[in-house]
Formats: C-alpha cells, sequence, structure tokens
C-alpha cells in the first residue's frame, strides 16, 4: 500500500472534489452533478439495478431517484468519508470511502438513513478530476 502521504496535494484535491460533487447533489443540481462524471461513465448506485451510463443516462436515473422523494420535504446530506486514494501507474485515480447518508425534515433531527461504501476511479480531464465509474454498496 503506497503511503497517502506521498499524494497530499492530490489526496486534498479529492477530498475538495468530492466535497463540491456532494454539495451539488444535496443542493438537488443534478445536470451539474452528473457533469463530474465523464462522458462514458458508468454509475452503480443501487444494489441490484442497472448501473447508469454516460452523463444523460446518470441524470434519468438521478432524476428518476429524486422523484421517488417528490412532496417529501426532507433534505438529504451525503457525508463522504475515511477516503482511500491508490493513484495508478496509467493515470486513473482508485478511491474507496464512506457515504454516510443523512436526512433531515422539519422539526424533526437528523436522522442516519444510509450507510454505504463507494468505489470510485477518478480520472483527469481538462485538468479536472471527474468520475470514470462509482460503484455504491449499501450496507
Ligand atoms: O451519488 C452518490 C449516491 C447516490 O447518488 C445514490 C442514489 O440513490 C442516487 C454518492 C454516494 C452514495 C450514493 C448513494 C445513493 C443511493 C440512492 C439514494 C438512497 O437510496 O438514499
Amino acid at each position: 500500500m503506497t503511503s497517502t502521504y506521498a499524494h497530499a496535494d492530490l489526496y486534498a484535491e479529492v477530498q475538495h472534489f468530492y466535497a463540491r460533487q456532494m454539495q451539488l447533489l444535496d443542493a438537488r443540481k443534478l445536470e451539474a452533478y452528473a457533469d463530474t462524471f465523464t462522458a462514458d461513465a458508468e454509475f452503480a448506485h443501487t444494489p441490484g439495478r442497472e448501473p447508469a451510463r454516460t452523463r444523460p443516462g446518470i441524470l434519468r436515473d438521478l432524476h428518476a431517484v429524486h422523484e421517488r422523494f417528490e412532496g417529501d420535504p426532507q433534505q438529504r446530506r451525503h457525508l463522504f468519508t475515511m477516503i482511500d486514494i491508490e493513484p495508478t501507474p496509467e493515470g486513473p485515480i482508485r478511491s474507496t470511502c464512506y457515504a454516510l447518508i443523512v436526512t433531515t425534515r422539519p422539526g424533526a433531527g437528523p436522522e442516519l438513513v444510509r450507510s454505504c461504501v463507494v468505489h470510485d476511479v477518478l480520472v483527469r480531464e481538462d485538468g479536472e478530476l471527474r468520475n470514470r465509474s462509482r460503484q455504491v454498496e449499501h450496507d
């Protein structure tokens, strides 16, 4: 295992990428969230369901998931933690992290609704990090 300390700058960049990405998702800026994936990306967010492919496919899936919450005033927060990155000689970065999903409804306290392990492959396009793939395992 290569020490992440050898990649401190890259580690901070990945953390920043995740912060921006999850704030887009939680603000329901779904098109901007889909733009954080590559054009040919694959996104498996729910076990047992076919992964979403390409940005339009990811956007369609995200709208379908959020339709489940239509009329529900909850605010969901996706919290990434325990991020472990493994740069590869070819360039892509393998990243494994935990995602906790917390939801809060008016007048109620926050509720932890899902605990996940996220397996990402990140690549750089025009100098910016993007997800080439994301597989989300639900605990
Ligand atoms: O983007 C994510 C997601 C995500 O988008 C999810 C979706 O449906 C669309 C990053 C990290 C984890 C997730 C997890 C999910 C699971 C699911 C929403 C849910 O069931 O809460």
